[in-house]
């Protein structure tokens, strides 16, 4: 699994390298970002909260520290913006072997750069790193309408283990 391998899914064959425009780049989020709208663009997909520059070092750090996690962005570098996000998980496991397993979170493309399969290319990007992880299966909950999205670009149902069930605090 490369960017050859993941050619059918992305036409024109754009890549994190080369994501279809001169002024877009694909990198792991800073903290510098918190200026930058990353928390603005997780509004697009759920409620953030008042959230202050201390309050995200200081998560940003936690999350550092602990390690495992690769939040993934596209920043406008013409607008200074992050316009596109996806968060890889990673969680150790003893069954397959001691394995690792990944789960792909906060996934958003900012609504007026859509039609340029950044969401495509940013999901696919976190998944190809997750294989390079060496983990052995990566997943996500989604709404009912994104399915077909994350099937265009290989991701399953598997039958009789598709439920996602929550608690809410
Ligand atoms: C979606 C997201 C999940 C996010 C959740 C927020 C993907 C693939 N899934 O399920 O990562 O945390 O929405 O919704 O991006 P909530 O505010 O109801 O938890």
């Amino acid at each position: 699994l490369d960017w050859a391998s993941l050619r059918g899914y992305l036409s024109p064959s754009i890549t994190s390298e080369a994501p279809g425009e001169n002024w877009l780049l694909v990198r792991p989020l800073k903290s510098e970002d918190y200026n930058k709208g990353y928390l603005q663009l997780l509004t697009q997909l759920t409620s953030v909260g008042n959230v202050t520059p201390f309050e995200f070092q200081s998560q940003f750090n936690s999350m550092q520290r602990a390690g495992g996690y690769y939040v993934t962005v596209i920043e406008d570098l013409q607008k200074n913006q992050i316009i596109a996000a996806a968060t890889l998980v990673t969680e150790f496991k003893f069954i397959h072997n001691c394995g690792l397993r990944a789960r792909l979170e906060d996934v958003v493309v900012n609504n007026t750069y859509r039609g340029k399969q950044l969401g495509k290319l940013i999901v696919l990007t976190v998944t190809l790193l997750a294989r390079k992880l060496g983990c052995y299966k990566m997943s996500l909950d989604c709404k009912d309408s994104l399915i077909p999205f994350y099937k265009s670009i290989g991701y399953k149902l598997e039958p009789g283990n598709a439920n996602s069930m929550v608690i809410r605090y």
